[in-house]
């Protein structure tokens, strides 16, 4: 076998769902063909008589699959500095937002933003991500709240990854918030649906999300948007739960959604539904840290109930400014207790199967995209432990 790339001397951290743990393989290689990864093993395993185009020793470095940030809001106008002294002052993130701040802010700005200013203002984001391993990242709409901008936002959002070497997945979040020029909810969500076959026609969405809030939509309004979107034929994820429990869960769970995200207030028998259904938990602990959340999410029901958690910045300008997924990783471990192998899987496999992109990415396994990320670390749990230390040897995406 004549491999493009092979990396030699690795400590693998493959997340390989058959193996116990993190699927650690120590003396490990790793080789990759037209993108692909070709082997991935031991290397006293490796198959007689290959040949490489280029070798790389490692020195025992750790490789994990690249990570895949799976839930953000990167593509935006202006910030909210403003309102953060306003919080700080003592202000709620639910006052704000009921006085015309908040979410609807940033839609003032986003739409006063071209789409070369939308892209321009989330690349160093977004290289901020990448530059801690980051190889696939999602992006949500919702700041636009009318077709143009929302289409404009997810434009500038598939043109990141034209712009850098990163597989951007792009979610439709229509149902967002509701646009300052409208009071009337239903006649809103009316509109999120009719603007799904323009959004299919330019494949600028590969999922429909929408927030399911007292703030924001009813569970009877979301199930609207689920059931245009399954018409559709694109999967559903959910903002379930975050502030309250509307029973977001379960309803995500009942529409089969690839994801529920947030769920600080979910409920055990949400955790339950999701459980039967394979729907993943996003917990997102960034967002938690910025609002000084008091009520965790149901961590050990999830863990009862078979529930895939994953972890993602959430990065968006009112409740998660972050864009480091290794800061959310301490934050995820330091206060909603998770493990490390957890959060280890949760920014790798668990991400992956968010997003519906298992298949490709999220593990190293043969078969999937040679997407990695190599450590200078003495152990995966220093990939959690460190608070505001990149220990990102290499990058590699696709192969190179
Ligand atoms: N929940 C969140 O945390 C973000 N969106 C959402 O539905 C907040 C977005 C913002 O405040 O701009
Ligand atoms: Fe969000």
């Amino acid at each position: 076998m004549r491999y493009d790339k092979i990396w030699l001397d690795a400590r693998l951290v493959t997340v390989n769902p058959a193996a116990a743990g993190l699927g650690i393989i120590e003396r490990g290689a790793i080789a990759a063909k037209d993108g692909r990864i070709a082997y991935v093993g031991r290397q006293a395993d490796l198959p007689g008589g290959w040949s490489a185009t280029e070798t790389v020793k490692l020195d025992g470095r750790w490789v994990t699959p690249g990570l895949v940030d799976c839930h953000t809001h990167l593509v935006y106008g202006g910030n909210r500095a403003h309102e953060f002294e306003l919080r700080l002052a003592g202000a709620s993130y639910e006052e704000i937002a009921r006085a015309g701040g908040g979410i609807v802010s940033t839609v003032k700005a986003t739409r006063a933003a071209s789409e070369d200013d939308l892209v321009k203002t989330a690349l160093p984001r977004l290289d901020h991500l990448c530059g801690e391993g980051v190889t696939t990242i999602e992006v949500k709409s919702g700041y636009g709240l009318d077709q143009d901008s929302e289409i404009r936002l997810l434009r500038a959002a598939r043109r990141l990854g034209r712009e850098r070497k990163v597989d951007v997945v792009t979610t439709f979040l229509g149902a967002h918030a509701m646009p300052p020029e409208t009071t009337d909810k239903d006649q809103f969500i009316a509109q999120v649906c009719a603007m799904l076959p323009a959004i299919i026609r330019e494949k600028l969405a590969d999922a429909v999300d929408a927030f399911c809030e007292g703030i924001a939509f009813s569970p009877e309004q979301t199930a609207r948007v689920f059931d245009a979107a399954k018409a559709a034929g694109l999967p559903v994820k959910l903002h379930a739960d975050q502030l309250s429990n509307l029973h977001g869960a379960r309803l995500a769970a009942e529409h089969g959604a690839l994801s529920a995200d947030h769920l600080e207030y979910t409920d055990e028998e949400g955790a339950a539904a999701m459980g039967e259904a394979g729907t993943v938990a996003v917990l997102l602990p960034g967002a938690f840290y910025v609002l000084r959340e008091k009520q965790l999410p149901p961590v050990d029901a999830f863990r009862k109930h078979g529930v895939k958690i994953a972890i993602a910045t959430d990065s968006n300008p009112g409740t998660s400014p972050i864009t480091s997924l290794l800061l959310t990783m301490n934050m995820g471990a330091t206060l909603f207790r998770l493990t490390v192998d957890e959060l280890v899987a949760g920014v790798t496999r668990e991400a992956a199967r968010a997003l519906g992109r298992l298949s490709d990415i999220g593990t190293l396994e043969a078969g999937k995209w040679c997407d990695l990320a190599v450590w200078d670390i003495e152990r995966p749990a220093e990939l959690v432990y460190r608070i505001g230390f990149n220990p990102l040897h290499q990058r590699i995406w696709r192969g190179a």
